[in-house]
């Protein structure tokens, strides 16, 4: 059954996210956002119904959410806010833009998000609450873990192991065989063709250490 979905935040990325739900005829009732400023109003005809409370409205058995915000960089204020309404009981959709590529044998977790014209390839697995933003690529047996940012344009060549809370920046290529530690941070239009350890930023071409630890 597909129950009607609200969407947790109203920016730019629910406006992405919109426009996927409604090319997949999916229900939307309503926005939430932390900005009073937007309570009331429409975002491309959806009205924002209030802050997160007005989810409480609603039993977690009758709607299911979709994460409206993205992430600039570091990811925590996207994972906390699926930790928080999954603590509560309710549900998470994956959201598949009708455009993307993905094959037969791909699994994604609760809550991914898969944009217009991304590609992901067989033996991929895509974890919770992570974006698969427009037009990235993401080749054959690559692991992606939960609540990580493949902004746009990324390419992922074959066999690569990101970790959960991974950031990479928009245009960034990654060669094959390559693994990049948790809550790590790859620069814009960076060319990793080394491992990235954990909790490190990266950026260049080739790809170097630019800062050390991200808290
Ligand atoms: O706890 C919250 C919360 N905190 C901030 N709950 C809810 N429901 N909403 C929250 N917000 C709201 O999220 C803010 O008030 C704001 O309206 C919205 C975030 O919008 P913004 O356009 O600033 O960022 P975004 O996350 O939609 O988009 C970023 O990430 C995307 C992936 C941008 O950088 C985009 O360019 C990028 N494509």
């Amino acid at each position: 059954m597909n129950l009607p979905v609200i969407i947790l935040g109203g920016g730019g990325h629910a406006k992405v996210l919109i426009e996927a739900l409604k090319t997949s005829k999916r229900t939307i009732l309503g926005i939430t956002d932390a900005d009073p400023a937007k309570h009331n109003m429409l975002i491309m005809g959806i009205p924002v119904l209030g802050d997160d409370g007005a989810v409480l409205h609603h039993l977690p058995g009758s709607i299911r959410l979709v994460n409206g915000m993205g992430s600039v960089n570091v990811p925590r204020a996207r994972t906390a806010l699926f930790e928080k309404f999954k603590s509560k009981g309710y549900a998470f959709v994956t959201v598949v833009h009708p455009s993307a590529v993905i094959a037969s044998d791909v699994a994604l977790g609760e809550g991914a998000q898969i944009m217009a014209g991304a590609v992901i390839q067989p033996g991929s697995t895509i974890g919770m609450n992570t974006i698969v933003n427009t037009k990235a690529s993401v080749d054959h047996d690559c692991s992606i873990g939960d609540h990580v940012h493949i902004s746009p344009g990324v390419t992922l060549s074959g066999d690569i192991r990101v970790a959960d809370e991974v950031h990479l920046g928009t245009g960034a290529t990654v060669i094959q065989g390559i693994r990049i530690g948790r809550n790590s941070l790859i620069g814009a239009g960076s060319v990793v063709v080394t491992d990235v350890p954990e909790n490190t930023e990266y950026a260049g071409v080739p790809a170097r250490q630019r800062a050390s630890k991200i808290s």
